[in-house]
């Protein structure tokens, strides 16, 4: 089994200006260094519901967002 990573350690990984916040673009370079390709359609879901729980809906994924939809 791989090591489960620490939520808040994965965010300071995608977070590459370290400005506290996750954008698509920062999710999509993230997600291709992992090997992973991420389309436009499941961007738009990713930051539709992960975007929504604190109500700002600021197109940024914050850490306490990013929480919420890790828990999911
Ligand atoms: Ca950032
Ligand atoms: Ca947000």
């Amino acid at each position: 089994m791989p090591e489960l990573h620490d939520p808040t350690a994965t965010f300071q990984e995608f977070d590459r200006d370290a400005d506290g916040y996750i954008t698509r673009e920062e999710f999509t370079l993230a997600m291709s260094s992992r090997g992973e390709e991420v389309t436009a359609a499941e961007l738009d879901s990713i930051f539709k519901v992960s975007d929504e729980h604190d109500g700002d809906v600021d197109g940024r994924i914050s850490l306490a967002e990013f929480l919420v939809a890790w828990h999911k």
